[in-house]
């Protein structure tokens, strides 16, 4: 089991701990660091921190929690960093020099493939992308640690669960069994724990929706459908739309003041039958024509770079991704619908 790596939960006592994920914080993030922070705060004093913007799901999270959230916090009266959801040092933004310099205990727990970037120690640093989400890592944790799960840790744990397997989408035997065991903890049903975090009234992301699917162009590889399409604000939102509108690859995106961002979601089918990794076949590739860097995972991802355009980069897109399936099927070609 992964956590036997690092020292029990219950080895903290009298710390000053600086619990931080990645920039723009998602639900995984916020949900792995509330369910630390309700564990650790009653031997120690805990924040909990995020560097430059928090998604806005993932304030509502916080915020039915009961939970605070700094933006970008000094580190100086910290004994003990916890970083949590990520391992690339881009991913901690304005806040990359502060943990650099930090001369306390850093402590990494993260689900994405690893990058070979050193942030804290190796005996202090678990990367295990077999988990879908951080807040299994921090179950099992909080279990191998023998702490009671309450309620809110419960429920928070199951909202990140929930979407970092993409709506159990890639969920394995080992989420569902998770699950069972985080509902039942929970006292709420799976509706009662969408309405800690799922804005039901937001009519922006409504509309930001069903803009993609008007604006979208279509294309065909083989039998995998491609689209991509543009939209002002929640692009993640939009791809994932357009994957239930029936595309098996969908990239969509902004450039705004220069500022490009791109998100792109794949389709079970296309993961299964055509192996991509977005975040590797596309997005990493991408930031040589557009300067930036992508990441993610396989079937989620996304990429901030700079162009002046929004149609160049989703052409790129469109083309990186057929590089991609040439490899295996070179005569495979593109049709525009
Ligand atoms: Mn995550």
């Amino acid at each position: 089991m992964w956590c036997l790596l690092l020292p029990s939960l219950s080895s903290f006592k009298k710390k000053r701990i600086l619990l931080l994920s990645h920039s723009r914080a998602d639900i995984d993030a916020i949900a792995s660091s509330a369910a630390l922070f309700f564990a650790l705060k009653k031997n120690n004093s805990v924040s909990i921190g995020i560097p430059d913007c928090i998604s806005l799901s993932a304030k509502s999270l916080a915020k039915s929690l009961g939970i605070k959230c700094q933006i970008n916090p000094s580190t100086e009266n910290f004994d003990i960093l916890i970083l949590l959801d990520f391992n690339s040092k881009n991913m901690l933004g304005s806040m990359r020099g502060q943990i650099e310099k930090f001369s306390g205990k850093i402590f990494l727990v993260d689900h994405h493939a690893g990058s070979n970037e050193k942030i804290a120690l190796a005996a202090n640093t678990v990367i295990d992308d077999s988990y879908v989400a951080a807040s299994e890592m921090i179950f099992e944790w909080l279990k191998k640690s023998r702490f009671k799960i309450g309620k809110k840790t419960a429920a928070a744990l199951a909202c990140g669960i929930i979407e970092d397997s993409a709506h159990f989408m890639v969920a394995d035997k080992k989420t569902f069994s998770m699950m069972a065991e985080l509902i039942e903890k929970s006292g709420k049903n799976i509706h009662q724990i969408f309405l800690l975090y799922k804005n039901p009234l937001d009519t922006g992301k409504k509309i930001a929706m069903l803009k993609a699917a008007e604006r979208a162009q279509i294309f065909k590889a083989g039998n995998i459908v491609l689209a991509i399409s543009k939209v002002g604000a929640f692009e993640a939102e939009s791809a994932m739309a357009m994957i239930r509108n029936g595309a098996d690859i969908a990239f969509v995106g902004n450039s705004e003041k220069g500022i490009l961002k791109i998100s792109g979601r794949a389709s079970h089918f296309a993961l299964q039958t055509a192996k991509i990794d977005l975040a590797k076949n596309v997005f990493q590739k991408l930031g040589v024509f557009f300067s930036g860097s992508g990441g993610g995972h396989a079937g989620a991802a996304a990429f901030t770079g700079k162009s002046e355009t929004i149609q160049e980069p989703l052409q790129k897109c469109i083309d990186l991704t057929m590089d991609f399936l040439k490899i295996k099927n070179p005569g495979l070609q593109l049709k525009k619908f």
